[in-house]
């Protein structure tokens, strides 16, 4: 059923230089040669760019541009692909996928190339999310996660974790065939500390889990306070655009406004609160409520406190947080320590971004290339379940435990890891993951 025909323009409609329409699966050849008018009089020779004429049904031409064909397996989906880079705008490349779909191409869904790639073995699941995660970034940090997880570290650490198990499993399966040796060939200690071993190496790489989820969605940072402690101000200040509304009035921004902004290469959603006091407004303590769940879910609170002013009861349990940065306000006034900013000088603003990146993402710079990230809710979970499963199989892999059962966990183990990877095609997960790609990818 996946190898079928499909076909996709890979590029995004409009005006534009090129388009890129992608054919795969049983027939792209030939099918992609009755569209051309084929110069050459030889069949096309694999991964060399041909120029030619596109042609409709009856011969009429519409287009004419380059194509390239792959063979299968050597192409990004492992089959018989064809790519024609036709004219951009929005009539070529319809003209083209309806001259392939007339002559039997389904449209593509979304993903479907590369889950096609998965399904071959040219990727893992991992790379393929890695791929999704690489046409999404917009920070430099996070396209450094996307390509470092697509060139493999993540997909390599899993693979060796599922290797050990295997090895595992072959040397319960000895002890289950052969039990009656005493002091046969398969060292119960010794099997009990690899398990703990890849334990220790599942616990580090879920450790990572936080941080990688951060980099790739960016990093949650509220800007909080009473009213008139210049929260607005120094919201629009570190957007550099005039945002939020500014006034004298106390209780000037009453709904949760939020914004993308890259921080030296880093993704942050950088909120600004309603400010916090009891209102008897109805609208304004509706909005201080929309402001506690913000607190509840950041990454940092930075506590606007305006010349130095004592704390109400409510902004020192927010200080007391330990994802809390007490900021000073309208430093021009008054001198006061650091940190502090003025909106209206921009005195302090470069300080505290730099601390800003460092108290967010310091610890990304401390792992460096080496260790790869987990990025997603799905890693973790399958991570753990495989964690779960060792933790079961470790007291019955140990001296006297019984054999049947530590294989049994360890299988289960071992399944988690496969469904990480892709090697097994669970629909629902494989669904969820390629729905949000683009068509044509
Ligand atoms: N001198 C000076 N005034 C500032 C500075 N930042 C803000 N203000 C003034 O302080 C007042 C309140 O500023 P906002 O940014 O609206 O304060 P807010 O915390 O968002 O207030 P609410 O939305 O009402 O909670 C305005 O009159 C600003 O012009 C600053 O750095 N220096
Ligand atoms: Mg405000």
């Amino acid at each position: 059923m996946l190898s079928d025909l499909i076909c996709a323009t890979a590029t995004p409609s409009g005006r534009a230089a090129v388009a890129l329409v992608r054919l795969s699966g049983r027939g792209a050849v030939s099918v992609a040669l009755r569209v051309l008018h084929w110069i050459p009089e030889r069949e096309p020779e694999p991964r060399r760019a041909y120029l030619a004429v596109f042609h409709e049904a009856d011969g009429t031409p519409f287009d004419r541009g380059l194509v390239t064909f792959y063979l299968a397996p050597a192409s990004y989906t492992g089959e018989d692909l064809v790519e024609f880079a036709c004219h951009g705008g929005l009539l070529t490349s319809s003209q083209l996928l309806a001259a392939l779909t007339a002559l039997g191409a389904r449209p593509a869904l979304p993903g479907e190339f590369t889950r096609r790639a998965v399904t071959h073995g040219k990727i893992d699941l991992i790379q393929a999310e890695a791929i999704g995660d690489l046409v999404d970034a917009t920070t430099r940090a996070q396209g450094r996660a996307a390509i470092r997880q697509l060139h493999g570290g993540l997909s390599r650490r899993l693979a060796d974790l599922r290797e050990t198990l295997i090895d595992l499993l072959a040397l319960l399966a000895y002890d289950i065939d052969f039990p009656e040796e005493d002091d046969g060939p398969v060292d119960r200690t010794a099997l009990g500390a690899a398990i703990g071993r890849t334990t220790a190496a599942i616990d580090g790489l879920l450790e990572t889990a936080s941080l990688g989820e951060r980099v790739r969605r960016g990093a949650l940072v509220v800007i909080a306070g009473r009213p008139n402690a210049g929260k607005s101000s120094l919201f629009n200040a570190l957007l550099g655009i005039e945002r939020a509304l500014v006034t004298e009035i106390e209780g000037t921004t009453r709904d949760t406004i939020e914004a993308d902004l890259d921080l030296d290469g880093y993704a942050v959603r950088l909120a600004d609160t309603a400010g916090l006091r009891s209102s008897e407004d109805r609208i304004e303590r509706l909005g201080i409520e929309v402001s506690r769940r913000y607190l509840g879910a950041a990454d940092l609170i930075l506590l606007c406190v305006e010349g130095g002013a004592d704390l109400t009861d409510e902004e020192q349990s927010l200080a007391a947080r330990s994802n809390t940065l007490r900021v000073n306000t309208k430093v021009d006034l008054c001198s006061l320590p650091s940190p502090g900013v003025s909106a209206l000088t921009g005195a302090g603003l470069g300080d505290l971004k730099r601390l800003l990146v460092d108290r967010l993402y310091g610890d990304v710079e401390l792992l460096g290339d080496t260790t790869p990230l987990l990025t997603r809710e799905r890693h973790q979970q399958g991570l753990a379940a495989a964690l779960a499963a060792l933790r079961d199989a470790a007291p019955e892999a140990g001296q006297g435990g019984d054999a049947v059962l530590a294989a049994h966990h360890v299988r289960r183990a071992v399944t988690a890891l496969d469904e990480l990877l892709g090697r097994v095609d669970v629909e629902e997960v494989f669904g969820r993951i390629f729905e949000r790609f683009c068509v044509g990818k």
